[in-house]
């Protein structure tokens, strides 16, 4: 493989690019480089490659270095030569990125819960800023539910598999949320795409 993908099977920004390489056809040009890492404490690989820290990162033939996600799924969708799953131009472009964009906000929130949680002591933690967190996933998943079902099921491009990515890590990381009992509407789509191999080749580990 020509590229080389800084890569933890529990990170769902990393999962969406799996996710764009099988939908694709294109994770035999890939190879995978394990990184362990939080804000505190770093893994030195990846702080070499991004000075940001995170992951994914995607290291080209050419040694140049591309990041973040949003960037490397740009980059590897212009690779291929199906259907892209980023529209090329035109509002469809604005709207599927929006959305996309909507996803990740909801992975932000929820990656910043996890080290909330699972990395700050329980004597230094912040309630009201985690609840502000827990907000902006549960205002996020109402918009999706209430706006954007009959635009998901359309096709499975950037925004729906940045969606599924989300959803995939909250039941990961929020299994006690019940995020299906409120929104009915995406958990029925989810669990149809869910069963995309690209989903099922991609899934975090329990
Ligand atoms: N905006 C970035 C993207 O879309 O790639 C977010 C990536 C991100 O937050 N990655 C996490 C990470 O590397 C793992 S899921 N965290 C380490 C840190 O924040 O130092």
């Amino acid at each position: 493989s020509t590229m080389t993908l800084f890569h933890s099977p529990s990170s769902p920004f990393v999962r969406k690019v799996l996710v764009l390489l099988h939908e694709t056809g294109q994770s035999d040009r890939v190879a995978l480089q394990a990184a362990q890492l939080t804000p505190i404490s770093p893994d030195a690989g990846v702080v070499e490659s991004n000075p940001a820290g995170k992951i994914p990162a995607l290291r080209l033939a050419d040694g140049s270095v591309l990041h973040d996600s949003r960037v490397i799924l740009d980059y590897l969708d212009q690779q291929h030569v199906g259907a892209p799953l980023i529209p090329p131009s035109g509002s469809a472009r604005w709207r599927r990125l929006t959305l996309a964009s909507l996803a990740d906000a909801i992975l932000d929130a929820a990656v910043l819960m996890r080290y909330e949680t699972f990395l700050r002591p329980p004597e230094k933690r912040w309630d009201e800023w985690l609840a502000g967190q827990q907000e902006k996933i549960e205002r996020a998943l109402a918009y999706f539910e209430q706006d954007c079902l009959a635009e998901l099921s359309s096709h499975f491009d950037i925004a729906a598999l940045s969606l599924a990515c989300a959803l995939g890590y909250l039941d990961l990381r929020q299994p006690e949320l019940g995020w299906r009992e409120r929104y009915a509407g995406l958990a029925a789509w989810y669990a149809e795409v869910s069963q995309r191999p690209s989903m099922l080749a991609s899934m975090p580990p329990a």
